[in-house]
């Protein structure tokens, strides 16, 4: 470290944050003149957001630093959140809002020329996540900086994020989304921090001089994990925690013997394939596609994450029985499961623990969230494969599996049948490893994320490890978003109106005090600004679907009934767009006189399809081709339109969610473990229509049934009338009938197109229960038309679904994990 005598020097040129406009504008033109090596003659808009970014970082930079001093200094116990996914869209507009400096920057952009809501435009989305697990893990780090915890996220630093989606002759096109094409101004390339990490190869197994077995991995391939650093701060707050992304990079260590043999070229190109472990996010939400190279991101970023996290453990020089007390890590979802192997393994084979006391260090360290119940969503790993990349790792599971299978047959002598039900191996052709068993065992809690999935995890998927360790290991955290982002930075206007009555911006940190609108609800001036404020957010809307897709809505007034999220049969997006089939009949039946009685509605969509998802991808195509003539025939004119907005993101997200009188949460009961848009239309004043699902339930209790358009079948009966589907035979209501006759009709385009996804309904089983839920369905949108008429009430039923909605902030969530799972305190506490 620096000399005494040499430290006044640098404390007299300790960097200085901005703080006023002259110190903003002074170093955003530093920032053109140096780091982007331009001046005024050649700045434009790209180089504007680059400088504007380049200074708000300077000042996150200080801050991070300060941030990480003090959690040294105070040494508490630290969370690791381990995410594959991270979907944190754009990082400008959110640092302004958590660091209050955006009316000063606004107003320094301008004096330089520039406007501030152009250069925020600027900026691509980090859209490194697939849907509502990689939004929910960027919305619980936001959480942790704001509540000031010692916390980190890691990640993968993915070069191509989820695909960009264009829509040609009605169907999804996927795109690379290249999103590191310019500099990216809020990451710090770590490049001193080099971690090896070893695959394939072979165990080498010895005894040391007392006898004692010993393992010995030795690997056959290696790549160098590179740390990328994305500060990440708090609202209100000087608090900047660290979000650190893995990057592959080839060794800089030769294979000498390829080299030798005058095969340079393999050599080197052998290398070169080490980048490709985390070039590509897979674009698959809730689906377990099983390839080797998913595996191996998983690994790296897994080893990399528990080495640093053990380098800095060490630093300690505590003893490893106080781990525990420096380290919790979550595992979201079971992607990082095998860091339970890894940490076993660095324990007993590396640091020589005997291996009960490790694994009891292991356990204690890890919580587990489970994120779905849908069967083609649970990973598992051929046995086979583990063999060839991780040989060690595949050993220690087998010791695993079989010293808890050891502790089962001891509580529950003779049931073999339940011994084979909880094993970690599937003994199927080929052998399979379950991994959410594996998450089960080697955690200390584990935990689903809305009430009814918790729930339904120990009735069924779960089930037998309730009985083998008791109730209490398994838990609900209610999912939550955080309100910084989808209240203040999406929706400005609203969050102005609710301060100038809450008197503050506390609610941003306390989402509970907006309990306080409820008083406002019958108040006619705030009643009217309020439907002045949707009014506006939805023409806002009405020019990014111009922009987009060039359909013109023109009546404003008319009821925006959306449904945006990822594309899926379970989703069900084909009730929605066979509903509004249903009324474009009805409208097409009705006579002139009779249409006048239809209240206008504009049916959005958007959402991406998992590449190779076919029936997905039909579903788009159709609401495209619904789309098409709904909004070409004249006999429907302004009473209706139908709209797919391409390439569905975070940053489109926060332009949707404030402008939805009403969406659509309408999943087959049972499958959708909790939502989170379901809370972000919510908390921006759009009223639901849902299914008693996810958390569809704790809204319906927080904001009153009166306020929540729910229908369809209960989860508890749908596997009874799935099996009754299967050997009763089964008959769709007629007005879906008519319905799917007319896309056999050629209504919506070559009607033989869509032969899959209406016969998986008609014979095939109907397994999302689209013809049981369809009347019910039809009814609640009949009590929505009626609601909307009356504006006055419907107005009302917004303001206090707002009031109401505190309980869904994450920082609420994180307190819980905080608490109940981690025992982490806050910084200050
Ligand atoms: O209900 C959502 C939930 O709100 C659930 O489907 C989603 O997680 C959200 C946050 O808890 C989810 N995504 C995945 N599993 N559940 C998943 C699975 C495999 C790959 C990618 C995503």
């Amino acid at each position: 470290s620096i000399p005494l005598k040499s430290r006044e020097t640098w404390k007299k040129f300790a960097v200085q944050k901005f703080d006023s406009k002259d110190s903003f504008e002074n170093s955003f033109v530093r920032h053109v003149e140096t780091t982007l090596a331009r001046s005024l003659y050649n700045c434009d808009e790209l180089a504007a957001y680059q400088a504007t970014s380049e200074t708000i970082r300077d000042n996150l930079i200080t801050d991070w630093n300060k941030t990480q001093q003090k959690q040294t200094a105070k040494d508490q116990k630290r969370v690791y959140y381990f995410s594959l996914e991270f979907l944190m869209g754009r990082a400008l507009d959110n640092a302004l809002i958590n660091t209050k400096t955006r009316d000063l920057v606004r107003d320094s952009v301008d004096d330089l020329g520039f406007n501030l809501e152009d250069l925020i435009q600027k900026e691509p989305d980090a859209a490194l996540g697939n849907g509502g697990l990689g939004r929910l893990a960027a919305c619980f780090v936001d959480s942790l900086s704001s509540g000031e915890y010692p916390a980190w996220g890691y990640g993968i630093r993915y070069q191509y994020g989820i695909f960009a989606q264009k829509i040609i002759d009605g169907y999804q096109v996927e795109t690379p989304d290249y999103w590191l094409k310019f500099n990216n101004p809020w990451e710090i390339a770590r490049n001193e921090i080099q971690i090896p990490i070893d695959f394939y190869g072979y165990v080498e197994h010895t005894k040391n001089d007392n006898g004692v077995k010993k393992s010995n991995w030795i690997g056959g391939e290696r790549v160098i994990a590179t740390a990328f650093d994305f500060p990440v701060p708090g609202y209100d707050t000087k608090n900047v925690n660290n979000l650190r992304l893995w990057s592959a990079q080839p060794t800089t260590e030769f294979d000498f013997a390829k080299f030798n043999s005058g095969d340079y070229q393999n050599s080197v190109q052998d290398q070169q394939r080490a980048e490709t472990i985390t070039a590509v996010l897979y674009p698959n939400d809730n689906f377990d596609s099983g390839k080797e190279l998913r595996l191996k991101q998983q690994y790296f970023w897994v080893a990399a994450s528990l080495h640093d996290i053990i380098r800095r453990f060490k630093k300690s020089k505590r003893p490893w029985s106080e781990f525990t007390d420096q380290v919790a890590i979550q595992l979201n979802d079971t992607h990082p499961t095998i860091a339970i192997v890894e940490l076993q393994r660095i324990l007993v084979d590396l640091e020589g623990l005997p291996w009960d006391q490790a694994w009891s260090i292991v356990t204690n360290t890890f919580g587990y969230t489970n994120h779905t119940v849908l069967p083609e969503a649970l990973e598992k790993w051929p046995v086979e494969l583990f063999q060839r990349l991780l040989p060690r790792h595949l050993e220690i599971i087998y010791d695993i599996n079989l010293f808890f299978l050891q502790t089962v047959e001891k509580q529950f002598p003779k049931d073999r049948e339940l011994l084979s039900r909880v094993s970690v191996i599937e003994e199927s052709q080929p052998r399979q490893i379950r991994m959410a068993y594996l998450a089960i065992i080697g955690s200390h809690k584990v935990n689903g994320v809305a009430e009814l999935h918790s729930e339904l995890i120990k009735t069924t998927i779960f089930k037998d490890f309730v009985k083998i360790y008791g109730v209490s290991k398994f838990t609900n955290v209610t999912n939550g978003i955080t309100p910084r982002r989808w209240l203040k930075q999406a929706n400005p206007e609203l969050a102005e109106l609710i301060e100038s009555k809450l008197g503050s911006d506390a609610y941003l940190k306390d989402l509970t005090l907006l309990k306080k609108l409820e008083e406002y609800a019958d108040d006619s001036d705030f009643v009217k600004k309020w439907a002045q404020v949707k009014t506006n957010n939805k023409a806002r809307l009405i020019g990014l679907i111009k922009r987009l897709t060039n359909i013109e809505i023109p009546n404003p007034e008319a009821l925006f009934d959306i449904q945006v999220k990822r594309i899926h049969e379970y989703k069900r997006q084909q009730l929605n767009i066979f509903g509004v089939i249903h009324r474009y009949l009805q409208i097409k039946k009705a006579s002139p006189e009779e249409r006048k009685s239809f209240a206008p509605k504009v049916s959005i969509f958007g959402g991406k399809s998992a590449p190779g998802y076919y029936a997905a991808k039909l579903i788009i195509k159709l609401i495209n081709s619904v789309a098409e003539t709904i909004n070409n025939d004249p006999d429907v004119g302004d009473l209706l339109k139908v709209v797919f907005i391409p390439d569905y993101n975070v940053s489109k997200a926060e332009i949707i969610a404030p402008a939805s009188d009403l969406s659509e949460h309408i999943s087959t009961a049972g499958t959708e473990a909790s939502g989170t848009s379901n809370m972000k239309f919510v908390l921006n004043g759009g009223l639901i229509i849902g299914t008693v699902d996810g958390a569809n339930v704790e809204i319906t209790r927080e904001i009153g049934e009166e306020n929540i358009f729910l229908f369809g079948n209960l989860s508890e009966n749908v596997e009874e009338i799935r099996y009754s589907h299967r050997y009763n035979g089964y008959q769709l209501p007629e007005s879906l009938e008519e319905v799917i006759s007319a896309i056999e009709a050629n209504k919506f385009g070559d009607g033989n197109e869509f032969r899959q996804l209406v016969e998986s309904i008609k014979y095939h089983g109907d397994h999302y229960l689209v013809g049981d839920d369809f009347e019910s369905y039809l009814k609640a949108q009949e009590l929505v038309d009626e609601s909307f008429k009356d504006t006055k009430e419907w107005v009302k039923k917004s303001i206090l679904s707002v009031a109401n909605s505190g309980f869904f902030s994450s920082d609420r969530a994180i307190n819980e994990y905080a608490e109940g799972i981690w025992n982490v305190e806050s910084i200050n506490t």
